[in-house]
């Protein structure tokens, strides 16, 4: 493959945006080469600036669930940019997609919209801790719940591909409220509420962790969190900003069974567009301003593109019903099947649906040791053998591989035969 144009892009990039990119992990640091840049994108189909064509398995990082240029979504973009690009005043639109929120996930309540997930859980734990009267909250090793200043510790995705899960620039004192458990390990969250007692104001989980790799809770994890959390008097917070949409119409938390206090959301349920949601109970999303003294805002919150697009996705996801996600769910398990019989005990695959990751390791991944355990070389390898062979999928051992609607069993299986190659070869 000629990747010309995107070299030379990425030289001109480096000289006016750090890194040459405007999110971490998109710069291929950690599988040793330069990056493709994107001209346009179709289907299941991604294609660089050299002409390149690929079958994307990043889904810009998780929305694209219905695959590129999903012809529903973009007409109700195009029809809302003709009424106007932004009012910062409130639209029938915003009402329109909170009631399907929460239609489709019942515990959101009452919902904000917001820009990105990194606000939505920016704003969620403000809400937890107005509404508790607490400070400290619980978060995960290897989970990621964007980059504000109290949740950058012992982070998951870019951070932690960075091998960074702590970044410079966030001052001690911000994250000394940031309590850390192990993921799947009751007994250290245990720990953390009775060395704190009465002093937590929330549990912030990814509830299937998708930013050290895909990490699947183990069996009642989440129902011990549950527990916990009302035991002590504190919310339970789910980061849904991967999941939501993802694993089901209801996200994980329909998913496992386990309904939290306050859930986030992002990626999917923009369609595409930026955005970000949090919600819950009536009674904990009333502490917002202006209706309670929780202070959150923003101008392009629940904008009209966004919303046209978020509103178009989702109504296509409630016509396609169980059957959707059923045929996500097969696909995705071709694929596992496909790793696991091409890698034998070389490789773990965790997967939930349409949610998948390949980890280059001999026991099981279960949390954030375990998975930093993998062989991050071999996934370079593999990563570089793929794209090279038309199939893209993430820069990093710590990032999920996603499925859409729009992949074809061609694709799976195109995919299938280069993965298989590569193993003949290696
Ligand atoms: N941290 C994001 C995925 N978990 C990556 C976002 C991006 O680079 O676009």
């Amino acid at each position: 493959m000629n990747h010309t144009k995107s070299e030379q892009l990425f030289e001109r990039s480096k000289r006016c945006i750090p890194g040459g990119v405007n999110s971490p992990v998109r710069a291929y640091r950690a599988v040793g080469r330069n990056p493709v840049f994107i001209e346009r994108a179709c289907g299941s189909k991604i294609y660089d600036v050299d002409g390149n064509g690929y079958i994307d398995y990043v889904c810009s990082w998780g929305p694209c669930i219905l695959g590129h240029c999903d012809k529903e979504i973009i007409d109700a973009v195009k029809d809302a940019c003709d009424r106007g690009l932004t009012f910062g005043a409130p639209t029938e639109a915003e009402c329109a997609l909170a009631e399907l929120i929460r239609g489709c996930i019942p515990s959101m309540e009452m919902s904000r919209l917001v820009s990105s997930g990194t606000e939505a859980v920016m704003s969620a734990v403000r809400v937890a801790r107005g509404y508790t009267r607490r400070d400290k909250i619980i978060k995960f090793e290897g989970c990621y719940h964007g980059h504000s200043d109290g949740l950058l510790v012992k982070a998951g995705s870019g951070a932690l591909t960075q091998s960074a899960p702590d970044s410079a620039g966030v001052p001690a004192d911000y994250a000394k409220n940031t309590l850390v458990a192990r993921y799947n390990d009751e007994a250290s969250v245990r720990s953390l509420f009775e060395a704190n007692r009465g002093q937590i104001a929330a549990v912030l989980v990814e509830p299937v962790a998708a930013n050290m790799g895909v990490v699947l809770p183990k069996d009642g994890f989440l129902e011990f969190l549950r527990d916990v959390t009302k035991t002590n008097g504190a919310l339970l917070i789910f980061d849904e900003v991967i999941t939501g949409f993802r694993l089901g119409l209801g996200g994980a938390q329909e998913y496992f069974g386990v309904t939290p206090d306050l859930t986030t959301l992002g990626k999917i349920v923009g369609g595409g567009m930026p955005v970000g949601a949090y919600g819950g109970r009536k009674e904990i999303m009333e502490t917002v301003a202006p209706r309670g003294c929780v202070y959150q805002a923003g101008t392009l919150s629940g904008n009209p593109l966004t919303t046209a697009a978020g509103i178009a996705a989702i109504r296509r996801l409630c016509a396609g019903g169980k059957a959707l996600y059923q045929e996500l769910d097969r696909k995705g398990r071709y694929l596992a099947d496909t790793v696991k019989t091409a890698f034998g005990e070389k490789a773990q695959v965790n997967r939930a649906g349409s949610l998948l990751s390949v980890f280059f390791a001999a026991n099981p991944v279960t949390d954030y040791e375990t998975a930093v355990r993998s062989d991050t070389r071999e996934y370079a390898r593999y990563f570089n053998y793929l794209l090279d062979h038309g199939i893209y999928t993430a820069p990093s051992q710590f990032e999920a591989m996603f499925v859409s609607a729009a992949h074809t069993q061609e694709d799976l299986e195109k995919t299938a035969e280069i993965i298989r190659q590569f193993v003949r070869e290696s």
